[in-house]
């Protein structure tokens, strides 16, 4: 093993850049060319590669340290010293402007009014490199671009580059299409400039692409800016600058391999350039994104089952009709899952049957229902994530700081859900009278609209009627929903012996993309542990 120090390849004439960016750390085993270091100047991005795979043994510099040719930035141990013979001559590729070639060549085919030509372009020198790829455009034919924007992309084993326009002008057509292979002279497309535009401007010639160094020039090379790259032996250095999008090579290529359009992608690095994160960022969020159900449909059937037998067409009230499209919605949209548990209420039944019943006020009567909303109550608010809605990009959860249980109420009309707001501050009566109330109303038909609105949990109760379970369908924008099925007892191994345990069966939903299973596990359980003791929901 022998230490190699890295240095800051020929800048080409620019005395400082930023290294904006290390794309490798400590411990590292380096591929030869791959992306170490990526260091910006107010004119170009450019990408600094290993010059040899190896270990990175020490980083000299940070981000934000401003660097010159030959400024060593890294430390690499290989595994044997490259002699002089092994190391490659430095090579000097020189990309100065020309008076008479453009960096996409024109040609011109004629004019087509007094002030406008339609010219052939051309592809320019690509530094010796034949046949690379085209693998993006970056205008289409009618757009308007300036001189120097940027109008396709190419790409070699090496490098990518991107040809800019030698003209202002009007892009009528390209003849060529992503995939194509096309080399220096090659004819790629037709644009319309204005003629003394197409006949006596200096325009830029781009070199590079060369398999050992790679330089693009950037689009706007206001200056003549005489770019100079070297490998040195030590670094090969790709310059990359964009018209449009501001992204090094190896960020597009991540971008194409996930079918990402880096125009829609926003930069945080220096100078809103789009970095990797920036690209991985992207597509989490793309992912995270809800399927929005346009229109929901219930779909029912158009069968005529009158052919097998008698029938009779009943139409839905709208209340039904309403609750069925929620259903879908909530159902099509919810990745949602269900826990099951059980709590031990056989001393909380004791206690409401017995002590409790001769406490209370006259004409209130209490139900498991109010010790079980009363327990949802303070489980929301050890456990902040059930109280909760995903907002509308899926990219931050909404925790509400407000606490209104929403309880579902069997009624002739179907199913409502009254709303018990701020049930932070009820008590077990205040919920057996609030909830006795508000279904009496819903029942009645005289439930207000708004006393069914700002639900943030649900519970629905079939313990009045049976079953041992069941699994309710989570009401978006909400994020879970209790059921309760009917009590009944069981044999429960106490240690020593069965003994018969009045058992009330619990069915959390939730969706899982903002609940885990661990945590809706840890929810459950906390619920059955506030009802099998009571007086833990008075800590
Ligand atoms: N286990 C055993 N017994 C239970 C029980 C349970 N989990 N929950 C209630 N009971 C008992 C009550 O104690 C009561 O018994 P008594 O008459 O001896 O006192 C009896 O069952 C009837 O209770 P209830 O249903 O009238 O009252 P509640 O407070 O439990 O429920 C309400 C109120 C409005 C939730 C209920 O009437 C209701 O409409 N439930 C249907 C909800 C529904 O349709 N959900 C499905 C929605 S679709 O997913």
């Amino acid at each position: 093993m022998s230490q190699t120090q890295v240095t800051v390849p020929d800048l080409g004439g620019i005395d400082e850049v930023e290294v904006i960016e290390i794309t490798i750390k400590i411990g590292d085993t380096v591929e030869e060319e791959q992306e170490i270091l990526v260091l910006e100047s107010d004119k170009a991005t450019m990408e600094v590669p290993a010059p040899m795979a190896g270990k990175v043994a020490e980083i000299l510099v940070s981000v934000g340290d401003k660097v010159s040719s030959g400024t060593p930035v890294v430390v690499m141990e290989t595994a044997e010293q490259p002699t002089a013979k092994e190391q490659p001559e430095p090579e000097v590729i020189k990309a100065e402007p020309v008076k008479t070639e453009s960096s996409a060549k024109v040609e011109i085919l004629g004019p087509t009014s007094s002030t406008e030509t339609e010219v052939e372009i051309r592809v320019p020198d690509l530094g010796g490199a034949n046949e690379v790829e085209i693998i993006e455009f970056s205008v289409q034919p009618g757009e308007v671009i300036d001189a120097e924007e940027s109008l396709l992309v190419l790409e070699s084993d090496k490098a990518t580059m991107e040809v800019p326009s030698p003209e202002s002008g009007t892009v009528i057509s390209f003849s060529v299409s992503i995939g194509d292979k096309v080399s220096e002279g090659d004819v790629i497309g037709k644009m319309l400039v204005t003629q003394s535009q197409a006949t006596d401007k200096p325009v830029t010639e781009i070199k590079p692409v060369d398999p050992s160094v790679a330089i693009i020039l950037q689009s706007k090379q206001e200056e003549n800016l005489p770019l100079t790259a070297s490998t040195q032996g030590v670094a090969e250095i790709a310059i990359v600058t964009s018209g449009k999008v501001h992204a090094g090579p190896s960020v597009r290529q991540l971008a194409r391999e996930l079918g990402v359009d880096l125009l829609h992608v926003s930069g945080s690095g220096p100078r809103s350039r789009i970095i990797k994160e920036d690209v991985q960022q992207f597509v989490k969020t793309k992912l995270r994104q809800p399927v929005v159900t346009q229109s929901v449909d219930v779909v029912g059937s158009d069968e005529d089952f009158s052919k097998f037998g008698p029938i009779e067409h009943v139409s839905l009230n709208k209340i039904k009709q309403v609750t069925a499209k929620n259903m879908v919605k909530s159902w099509s949209t919810i990745p949602q899952v269900t826990q099951f548990d059980e709590a031990d209420i056989t001393e909380l039944e004791q206690y409401r049957k017995g002590p409790m019943a001769t406490m209370l006020p006259d004409g209130v009567k209490v139900s498991p229902l109010a010790f079980v909303l009363k327990a949802c109550v303070i489980a929301l608010q050890k456990f902040p994530q059930f109280n909760s809605s995903l907002n509308l990009d899926g990219t931050a959860l909404i925790t509400k700081q407000y606490y209104n249980l929403g309880v579902a109420v069997e009624t002739s009309d179907g199913l409502l859900v009254p709303v018990i707001k701020n049930s932070d501050t009820k008590s077990i009566i205040d919920f057996a009278k609030e909830s006795a109330e508000l279904a009496g109303k819903a029942r009645n038909k005289k439930l207000p609209m708004d006393g069914m609105m700002g639900g943030t949990f649900t519970v629905s109760s079939l313990g009045g009627i049976g079953g041992t379970a069941f699994t309710p369908i989570v009401s978006a924008p909400q994020v879970a929903i209790l059921g309760v099925s009917k009590a009944g007892y069981k044999p429960v191994w106490n240690g020593t012996e069965f003994e018969p345990r009045l058992m009330l069966p619990l069915s959390l939903s939730y969706d899982h993309r903002v609940v885990d299973g661990a945590e809706a596990a840890r929810f459950a359980r906390y619920l059955c542990q506030l009802l099998s003791d009571t007086r833990h929901m008075l800590l």
